[in-house]
């Protein structure tokens, strides 16, 4: 099959208008660095099945970031038959030199400048043709994000396809002298490009004079996640319990009533463990989904970027650098792409420093399980603060470990982060953010989910002689072994078993203790609220919290440090930090006779 590939320096809509022309779902994000790694995806074009590659953007061919190597990688591993390089309309004096270098690789190739609509706004103006006649190659102007000009990209392709029947490799090794590049490029920029000696005041230039203010710049940064998160719980909660009364009917109504005649365990592991664990952790999908298209706004709109230069110079402090807050903040959604995100990092220590802290970030998957709790225990008002009280120890932790670590990790790099102009996302992109985001989630999620409670819901259950979840079966013989650990911690014994298969996913950790109980999501709530008291229940949300947050990430953290020593690390000391927590925050209350 034939290859094309897409190329260009990052934030330039290359994702954009992959998804665009492939239907695929590559994250989208107005943040320099938002992939980093390779996606393909198949496109008919000129009667044929091509190959079409989304690739991290890079700044050129010579960086040695992560995020970089993989471009690298893959043009002199992988032959292509064209190279489609997308540059940003709006900066083209500073990124035709990619395009000048990219042009001595030898390859076919066709040239996009994407955000003609910015470009139009700002009062710049190409020479298309002059310009097209300069480079010796197609040009198509064209806005990825509103789908203008698809029809000259089309062209162009097929074009580029025709003229370049050859798949071949590209000499990433080519030699060239920036210098010559530099000459040409002034020179070709001077003869076609116009652009208007006083740039007009924009809405990037007066939304940054408030939202980067010296003193205000932080708190506002804080008030407006803070009321994002109130209007994802507003809107979310009564969705959930929506859905959660749904799921209660037709248990009662339909799976009932056909189960009627099963035999007793049949109608157990259907209903109890299958139904009640699925069910439970469904019945928190709309709030997952708000969660994600609010996040995605945040993405979109470049105030993440913002985040990064507000945070920086705390960020240093800590050892770390403000990508690093921004990194932590995406992985509020998932750690996974969170930790993969470190790839733009160039020094390995700052790198590894990140991926210490990442996991702390509390995820979606442990949102959940503290959603449950809170809402469980608490009447609403504390439910909130407590929900909050529990964001602000993620970044406790987080912070705490840097300070404890900067000294083996030491960074010497001056954060360069360029200032993207603040975008609004079209619904279009909202409606397939979160939905790929969310979908991710459950797919993730659901594999973990069912075998897990198929799991727990045996180990509870067998012996099928004995009470169900009792200490005579096999769960209560785990319990009863780990039970040393966490008595300090004021854990009982099921709800330990269900942290100990919270380690694979905190995802399982809510049907898990529907399994336990067998109970569905209200009932459990009033099980729960019997049994044990806040501090207990704290200690559990607190350990649940700090300690590792899947199998996951784990993976994830070896892959990327490629360190078995480091990966120990990052697992163990959270794991530590966990306990010693939960055991000063329940000893202490318990003392002060809470
Ligand atoms: N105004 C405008 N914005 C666009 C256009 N195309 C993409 N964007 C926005 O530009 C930002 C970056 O888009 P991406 O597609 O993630 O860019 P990328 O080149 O893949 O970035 P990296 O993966 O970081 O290299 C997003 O906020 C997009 O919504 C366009 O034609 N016009
Ligand atoms: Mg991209």
């Amino acid at each position: 099959m034939k290859r094309l590939a897409l190329l260009g320096m990052p934030n330039t809509g290359k994702s954009t208008l992959f998804n665009r022309l492939t239907g695929a779902g590559a994250r989208v994000g107005n943040w320099p660095g938002m992939t980093v790694d390779m996606l393909s995806a198949k496109v008919l074009l000129a009667g044929g099945m091509v190959e079409l590659v989304d690739l991290p953007g890079i700044y050129n061919l010579h960086g040695f970031s992560d995020d970089e190597q993989v471009v690298r990688h893959f043009l002199s591993s992988q032959p292509v038959n064209g190279l489609v390089v997308i540059l940003d309309a709006t900066q083209l004096d500073r990124q035709l030199n990619l395009f000048l270098q990219l042009r001595a690789l030898q390859c076919p190739m066709t040239l996009i400048l994407n955000m003609a609509d910015e470009a139009r706004q700002l009062g710049i103006h190409i020479n298309q043709e002059k310009l097209s006649a300069e480079l010796g190659c197609d040009i198509s102007l064209v806005s990825a994000k509103y789908g203008h000009g698809f029809e000259a990209i089309r062209k162009a392709l097929e074009h580029l396809l025709r003229t370049a029947p050859q798949a071949m490799l590209a000499h990433t090794e080519a030699l060239h002298s920036d210098e010559a590049i530099e000459a040409e490029l002034d020179r070709i920029v001077s003869d076609t490009i116009n652009t208007p000696v006083v740039l007009p005041p924009n809405l990037t230039r007066r939304l940054d004079r408030i939202l980067l203010h010296p003193v205000f710049g932080l708190p506002l940064f804080f008030l407006s996640m803070f009321a994002l998160f109130q209007l994802v719980y507003g809107l979310g909660t009564p969705l959930q319990n929506g859905l959660s009364a749904l799921l209660g009917y037709f248990n009662s109504d339909v799976l009932t009533p056909v189960l009627r005649h099963a035999p007793t365990p049949l109608t157990s592991f259907i209903t109890d463990g299958l139904f009640n664990g699925i069910g439970t952790v469904l019945s928190f999908l709309p709030i997952i989904v708000l969660f994600f298209v609010f996040m995605a706004i945040v993405e979109d709109s470049g105030y993440l970027a913002r985040a990064a230069f507000l945070m920086d110079a705390l960020m240093a402090r800590l050892g770390l650098d403000g990508r690093s807050f921004v990194m932590q903040l995406m992985g509020l959604g998932c750690n996974v792409p969170a930790l993969m995100g470190t790839r733009v990092m160039r020094s390995r220590a700052l790198r590894l420093l990140t991926m210490m802290v990442i996991p702390f970030s509390l995820c979606s998957a442990r949102l959940q399980v503290f959603l449950f709790f809170t809402s469980a225990i608490f009447k609403p008002f504390a439910a909130a603060s407590m929900l909050f009280f529990l964001y602000l120890t993620s970044f406790a932790m987080a912070f705490l470990t840097a300070l404890v670590w900067r000294g083996k990790f030491r960074n010497h790099e001056p954060l360069l982060l360029e200032l993207p102009p603040y975008r609004f996302p079209t619904t279009r992109q909202l409606l397939v953010q979160g939905w790929q985001q969310s979908g991710h989630f459950l797919r993730g999620a659901s594999g973990f989910i069912v075998a897990g409670v198929v799991l727990i819901w045996f180990l509870t259950h067998v012996p099928f002689n004995v009470a169900p979840a009792s200490p005579a079966t096999l769960a209560g013989h785990l319990a009863a072994w780990m039970h040393p650990v966490f008595a300090p911690l004021g854990i009982n014994r099921l709800l330990s078993l269900t942290l100990l298969f919270g380690f694979v996913a905190k995802e399982i950790v809510i049907g898990a203790l529907a399994v336990i109980y067998s109970a569905g999501e209200k009932n459990l709530a009033g099980i729960l609220a019997h049994q044990i008291d806040w501090v207990q229940a704290t200690s559990f949300m607190l350990f649940t919290l700090i300690y590792t947050p899947c199998l996951s990430t784990i993976a994830v953290l070896k892959q990327e440090s490629k360190s078995i020593s480091f990966t120990l690390l990052a697992v163990l000391w959270p794991l530590g930090l966990a306990w010693l927590v939960s055991f000063v925050f329940y000893q202490t209350a318990r003392s002060l006779g809470w």
